[in-house]
């Protein structure tokens, strides 16, 4: 356990390996250091090893596999299109790499490299961390601080402010690939408003466009997308297209036309377009990292912004390929080797892997160029900046063409940077028990590199879901920012009201509405201040040698802890409390229970349709009276619900949900509740009105 030393903020240390490649992960200007690399020893300014102490753990990695606790395992940052999020993975859709030891000796490192990057956290040898680059090309950025918490806040300080979505994004989202038509989607709306289960948003998979061309609607399945969106939106639903990365070959279609004439889309090293094959067969992908392409590319979302649509979700931006033109060629004349050959155990096994070698081959991202403000780069030395770059075309669009308006935006790839102009989903998970405790084991390691806005797809997107699995997991999922139910083709429909407990599932979302105005002033109190909304125990309790273990449990804002249940079965958990604590236990907004739990280990029943939280002594958690979707909840007359010992004090954010304007005083409100219940509130949002619940 580090002892925390006071006086030593803002310890930030840069250090410079050759000529690294300009990520703007770190936004400003930043001196280098001229001296030793603390903490490491380093080799070529590529390898990079650190001792671990017995007693270190090693929080960060964002998006990636395996505990909170990233000690025992090798991982890759290399952004990786792969549905199979297996333990034994080492990559996944995006590259964070920054990393707290937190042990024997206490600091931050931020990697700050555009390609491949190793981290071996104790694999090779249990206490040894040793982080290798493809080069010696790379700034590292070692942060010392007063803990974990103050050390995650200076890194989120030096790479800049969280994107900030649109109040409605805080709403329950039904998604699906894909509901096909206009109809379909009336059904999916009017079955949720008819069982009273709220709803804000529903997504639009790529079969809304007319053969995976981005920004073109299908008009045979959707006619009138303006006419629809408005009709949507008047019963509170938005509509949030996705976006691919790839851009089909089609002469005539007007993106891709453009995109020729203006030299927007990546080239191989003769200059020609590189092509690959994605859903609408070949394309071109835009050259996100191109100042100029990035620019045009964005100013295609007025397409849809235009017809009404105010969010998006960046999809495939990897970027993935299933194939390049010039590997199927070969392959294909590799084939006819194959052809007449007795296939024995070995010929059918090379075989397959020609056939299998096909999509997302590294080799394939060593075949084309960006054109980048310092240069000419090959892809694979900058691979994963691009779905960074998507969004960042998108995001800075989105400020030019909607000053005064939040648009949605999450992508499923990225990068530290990214996370100013978007959030993220963390791609897709399965219908299994261990990918809830996973979604759990992501939250604070995304937030400590910026991303605030995200959540997992709820249900599990492949396989197929069960009643209990997909109720246990909103019931985490009620308190992540993005929560989305999404599900894949041929996979179970997983829309709440196909079960047999509708009623349970009604009541477990209208609880979400219910705890927006808690959650949406957490969202944004971090963002504001680069906090983390969702924080490992031992970040809070520095010092509890439990705290310190519990791989299974989160703070959530500065009131409640969260112990969700992730194994199928149970009737309930054990949970650590490392103070004493209020256990409030829900089914529904209206059915309450308390009870105030010792310090200590409990074993606490959660039936299946319960949802139970923790609130820390001295805490309150302002509650609304709920509603069908975000714009009819009420956050000026709030219940407070709240553990009182002695004074229970709360600092409220809110504001419009839909402006820019962030900083205002009046968007705070301070609320206390002393020990007989009188309550009193100041500030300059004390318009707001509150009663004790
Ligand atoms: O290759 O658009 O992660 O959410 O439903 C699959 C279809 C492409 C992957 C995304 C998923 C989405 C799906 N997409």
């Amino acid at each position: 356990m580090a002892i925390p030393q006071k006086g030593c903020r803002r310890m930030i240390k840069r250090i410079t390996y050759g000529a690294p490649f300009d990520t703007e992960a770190v936004t400003g200007a930043y001196e280098s250091w001229q001296g030793e690399l603390p903490y490491f020893s380093q080799e070529e300014g590529r390898k990079f090893s650190y001792r671990m102490a017995e007693e270190d753990i090693v929080f960060g990695l964002g998006e990636n596999v395996r505990g909170i606790n990233k000690r025992g395992w090798i991982y890759e940052s290399k952004c990786s299109d792969d549905p199979n999020h297996r333990e034994d993975k080492r990559s996944l859709y995006g590259a964070h790499n920054f990393l707290i030891v937190d042990g024997k000796e206490c600091f931050g490192v931020f990697f700050d490299y555009p390609g491949k990057l190793t981290f071996d956290i104790g694999y090779t040898d249990r206490n040894v961390m040793l982080i290798e680059a493809q080069t010696g090309d790379i700034d590292v950025y070692v942060i010392e601080g007063e803990g974990p918490e103050d050390i995650a806040k200076q890194f989120r300080g030096l790479v800049g402010r969280s994107y900030i979505p649109p109040k409605w994004a805080f709403g329950y989202g039904q998604s699906r690939w894909s509901y096909m038509n206009e109809d379909e989607i009336r059904e999916v709306v009017k079955k949720h408003r008819e069982a009273g289960i709220p709803l804000d948003s529903i997504y639009l998979d790529i079969d809304y466009m007319v053969k995976y061309k981005d920004f073109t609607v299908n008009e045979e399945t959707f006619p009138d997308l303006a006419g629809f969106a408005k009709e949507m939106k008047e019963q509170g639903i938005h509509l949030v297209p996705i976006i691919d990365a790839g851009v089909k070959i089609e002469e005539g279609y007007d993106i891709y036309e453009e995109g020729m004439a203006g030299g927007y889309f990546c080239k191989e090293e003769d200059g020609s377009e590189f092509v690959a094959g994605v859903w609408p067969g070949r394309v071109h992908f835009p050259d996100m990292l191109n100042a100029d392409a990035r620019k045009w590319f964005g100013g295609k979302y007025k397409v849809l912004l235009d017809q009404g649509i105010e969010g998006f979700w960046n999809d495939m931006n990897e970027p993935a390929i299933f194939y390049s033109e010039k590997h199927l060629q070969e392959v294909f004349e590799q084939l006819e080797e194959f052809r007449g050959i007795n296939l024995d155990n070995e010929a059918s096994a090379s075989l397959n892997r020609l056939v299998g070698g096909l999509s997302n081959n590294e080799e394939d991202y060593k075949l084309f160029y960006h054109e980048h403000k310092d240069g000419r780069v090959r892809h694979d030395k900058v691979h994963n900046l691009f779905g960074y770059n998507m969004t960042r075309a998108a995001g800075e669009a989105f400020e030019e063409l909607e000053p005064n308006k939040r648009i949605l935006m999450f992508s499923r790839s990225s990068y530290i940077g990214m996370h100013r102009y978007g959030g993220i989903w963390t791609g897709d998970n399965l219908s299994w028990w261990s990918h809830i405790l996973l979604n759990l084991h992501m939250m604070p390691s995304l937030n400590m590199c910026g991303f605030l806005y995200t959540g997992a797809d709820l249900g599990g997107f492949g396989a197929d879901t069960t009643e209990e699995l997909l109720m246990r997991w909103l019931e985490l999922g009620i308190f992540t920012p993005l929560m989305r139910n999404h599900s894949a083709w041929g996979t179970r429909r997983q829309e709440v009201y196909r079960f047999t407990q509708t009623g349970s599932f009604q009541k477990i979302i209208a609880l979400r509405y219910c705890l927006l105005p808690y959650l949406y002033s957490e969202y944004m109190k971090a963002a504001l201040r680069d906090e983390m909304m969702f924080r490992p125990l031992s970040f809070v309790y520095a010092g509890d040698r439990f705290a310190r273990r519990v791989e299974d449990q989160l703070m959530v804002g500065e009131s409640i802890m969260i112990a969700p249940v992730y194994e199928q079965n149970a009737k309930g958990r054990y949970v650590y409390l490392p103070e004493r604590m209020k256990l409030v236990r829900f089914r529904g907004p209206e059915d309450r229970k308390e009870e105030v739990l010792e310090k200590g280990h409990h074993y606490v029943d959660i039936a299946l349709d319960e949802v139970v939280f923790f609130i820390r002594p001295d805490h309150l958690v302002p509650m609304s009276k709920g509603g069908s979707c975000v714009e009819k909840v009420d956050f000026d007359h709030l219940g407070l619900l709240g553990f009182v010992e002695k004074e229970g004090s709360y600092e409220l954010y809110d504001d419009d949900g839909y402006s820019r304007d962030y900083e205002s005083p009046s968007h705070y409100t301070q609320i206390t509740v002393d020990a007989e219940g009188r309550i009193s509130s100041g500030g300059e949002g004390s318009r707001k009105e509150f009663y004790l619940i």
